[in-house]
């Protein structure tokens, strides 16, 4: 009866707090793969993660540095554009304030890129602060490939697909430069709450 299997179900969206959830979303427990091409294999050997742009020098760390880097857990709900959100997503990563500590740079602007070729934008006080993450891990294990491992943006405050998958580095940019998505009709910025979906909303 579907009233016994409900439990089993998990979370509906009934019985979630309607002021978690941003308009025109509805609430799931899977965790969808929406990719705009394959997923690249890039071995942790190779693997590097790269700040560039409008910095004196520029930083890098390998697979091994960045893994020792401080690292936290984080739980967000996550909102993607095509209308689901997952509530209390669990992710462990590298704070991207960690990752810019010390550098001086007059850059406004930041361009996530990554394996494979996708590039998303945003302004630089939107990853600064506490409010993006280089992830390494979901509910407790490796990031899956098909999830952007080994590491993966999380901009949770965005829609998800300002969370470049594969993610390899961070351009910094005086000049606001549109990303993938952002070049093919989607939002420049991107807020849920806003319901920043497409370009003109
Ligand atoms: N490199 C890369 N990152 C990406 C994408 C992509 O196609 N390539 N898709 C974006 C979109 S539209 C969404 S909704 C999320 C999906 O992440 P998921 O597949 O882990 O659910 O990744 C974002 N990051
Ligand atoms: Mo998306």
């Amino acid at each position: 009866m579907s009233f016994v299997s409900r439990g089993f179900r998990g979370r509906r969206t009934a019985d979630v707090d309607p002021a978690r959830v941003p308009p025109g979303q509805y609430v799931t427990r899977d965790f969808p793969v929406l990719s705009a091409g394959p997923t690249p294999h890039t071995s942790l050997e190779l693997w590097d993660f790269s700040i560039v742009g409008e910095l004196d020098e520029p930083r890098g760390w390998t697979w091994e540095e960045f893994r020792a880097l401080p690292s936290e857990e984080i739980t967000r709900d996550i909102h993607c554009v095509t209308k689901w959100s997952k509530l209390d997503t669990v992710w462990q990563g590298v704070s991207v304030d960690t990752l810019l500590e010390g550098i001086e740079t007059a850059a406004e602007y930041v361009t996530q890129y990554s394996d494979g070729g996708y590039t998303t934008n945003l302004p630089l006080e939107d990853v600064t602060g506490g409010k993006a993450w280089v992830v390494f891990a979901y509910d407790g294990e490796p990031l899956a490939p098909e999830h952007g491992g080994p590491a993966r943006m999380l901009v949770p405050h965005h829609y998800f697909w300002k969370s470049a998958k594969w993610v390899r580095g961070l351009q910094l940019q005086s000049t606001d430069e549109p990303g993938f998505w952002e070049t093919n009709g989607y939002h420049n910025y991107g807020d849920p709450w806003q319901e920043q979906r497409y370009q003109g909303d």
